[in-house]
C-alpha cells in the first residue's frame, strides 16, 4: 500500500488536523491497521482496511460497533478514553469503500498501554476485570446486532463447515491428517452438546466481545488500570461463555498459540484463578446458574474451536487466516491441541475453582 494511497483513503474521514505520517501498526491476523499521527494537537487516528472476506458485511459491523460504543459512552466517567470514538467519513458513513476494501478510523486513545501476553496474576486479573466490566457496560442494551461473522461460535455451524470442507479437501491435505481429524471427531458430541443448551435458551445469549485476549485491553499508563476494551469488530449476540472461554485459551498459556514446542504449551492455572476472579469480581451477581456451571468447560470449547478452525484453515488451502509459512496453520493446530489437552487434565480443579469463586 503505497504512502499517496493511504493519504488518500485518510483524506475521506472527517480528521481533525493536518495529517504527519501515516504508519503500519500491530500484526492482527485478520485486518490491516495504520496510525495516522496528525501535526500538533490534534488527536492522532487508527485506519483500518477491515478484511472484506471475514466480514462480508463491513457497513453491518461498523452499524454494530456504533451502537454499541455510543451506549457505552452514555454510562461512563470519560467517554473519549472509555470506548472507541468512531470517525466518520467527510459524506458522514461509517466506513469508507474504495471499491476494492472497506477503511474504518477511529480516535487514538493516548496514554495507554496494551500487553501482546498476559505475564502475571496480577495482570490476568485486571483483563478479568476488564471483560467483566465490558459485559456489565452492555449488559442492558437490547437493540438487535447484525450477525457480521455467520455462527462464530456457534458450534453447530462450525462442524457443518468442517464436514464440508473435509468433503471438499480442496489441496489434497485430509489423507495425511488422520490423527489430527481424529482429535476434532473425538470431541464433537461433547461439544455440540454445550451448543445445544446456547440453543435451547437453558445458556442466554447476550452482546459478546468474542475476540477477549489481553491485547484487546487499553490500560492507563498513569494508573495501570484497566481503561477500555477495543477491537470491537466481533461484537455480537452470544454467549458469554465464548468471551470467558477465548480469554483463558489466550491468557493461560504458558507458549505461544503457535509454538513448535510443545513442551512449553500448558494451562497456568493460577492464570485461570486470576482471571476468573478479576470476571467475577465484576459479574458475579449477574450470571445465571447455567452460566456458572459451564464457564470452566467454555475453555475447552473455545480452545477446541480454535483447534478445529487452524486445522479447518490448513486442509482449506490456508484461505482465512494469514500465515508466515507454509505449514503455519498445521502448528497452530498442534499448539492448540496440546493447550485443550493441558486444559482436559486440570478440568476439575478448574470446575473447584469457579465453585468457590460464585
Ligand atoms: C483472529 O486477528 P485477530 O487476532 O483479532 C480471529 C479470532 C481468533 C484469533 C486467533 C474475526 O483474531 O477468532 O481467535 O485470530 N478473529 C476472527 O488468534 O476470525
Ligand atoms: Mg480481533
Amino acid at each position: 500500500m503505497t504512502q499517496d494511497r493511504l493519504h488518500h483513503i485518510a483524506s475521506q474521514f472527517r480528521l481533525e488536523g493536518e495529517i504527519d505520517s501515516i504508519e503500519a501498526l500491530g500484526e492482527g491476523f485478520i485486518n490491516d491497521t495504520y496510525i495516522i499521527k496528525s501535526v500538533a494537537s490534534a488527536p492522532d487516528y487508527i485506519l483500518q482496511r477491515k478484511n472484506h472476506h471475514v466480514f462480508p458485511d463491513v457497513p453491518g459491523m461498523m452499524a454494530n460497533i456504533k451502537a454499541i460504543t455510543e451506549h457505552i459512552k452514555r454510562k461512563v466517567a470519560d467517554p473519549m478514553r472509555e470506548t472507541l470514538t468512531i470517525v466518520p467519513t467527510l459524506d458522514d458513513k461509517l466506513y469508507y469503500s474504495d471499491g476494492d476494501s472497506f477503511w474504518a478510523v477511529c480516535v487514538y486513545i493516548p496514554h495507554t498501554v496494551t500487553y501482546s501476553r498476559a505475564d502475571s496474576p496480577a495482570l490476568a486479573y485486571q483483563g478479568g476485570v476488564g471483560i467483566g466490566r465490558f459485559h456489565a457496560l452492555v449488559a442492558d442494551f437490547t437493540e438487535p446486532l447484525n450477525e457480521t461473522i455467520k455462527g462464530f461460535h456457534n458450534m453447530r455451524w462450525r462442524f457443518e463447515q468442517w464436514d464440508a470442507t473435509i468433503a471438499a479437501d480442496p489441496v489434497g491435505r485430509v489423507k495425511a491428517l488422520g490423527k489430527e481429524i481424529g482429535w476434532i471427531e473425538e470431541r464433537r458430541d461433547a461439544m455440540l452438546s454445550l451448543w445445544a443448551k446456547v440453543e435451547s435458551g437453558e445458556i442466554p445469549t447476550r452482546v459478546t466481545h468474542n475476540d477477549t485476549k489481553i491485547s484487546n485491553i487499553l490500560f492507563d499508563d498513569s494508573t495501570g488500570k484497566v481503561l477500555s476494551v477495543i477491537d470491537l469488530d466481533t461484537v455480537m449476540s452470544s454467549t458469554l461463555l465464548n468471551d470467558f472461554g477465548d480469554a483463558i485459551r489466550s491468557y493461560t498459556n504458558t507458549g505461544a498459540e503457535d509454538d513448535r514446542c510443545l513442551e512449553r504449551v500448558e494451562m497456568d492455572i493460577a492464570m485461570f484463578r486470576a482471571y476468573a476472579e478479576g470476571y467475577l469480581s465484576e459479574q458475579r451477581h449477574t450470571l445465571t446458574p447455567s452460566e456458572k456451571e459451564w464457564l470452566a468447560f467454555s475453555a475447552l470449547y473455545i480452545t477446541f474451536e480454535q483447534v478445529l478452525r487452524f486445522l479447518m484453515d490448513y486442509i482449506d488451502g490456508d484461505r482465512y487466516y494469514k500465515i508466515a509459512y507454509p505449514d503455519h496453520n498445521l502448528v497452530r493446530t498442534h499448539a492448540q491441541y496440546k493447550l485443550l489437552q493441558s486444559m482436559e487434565r486440570q478440568y476439575e480443579d478448574m470446575r473447584k475453582i469457579i465453585a468457590s469463586l460464585v
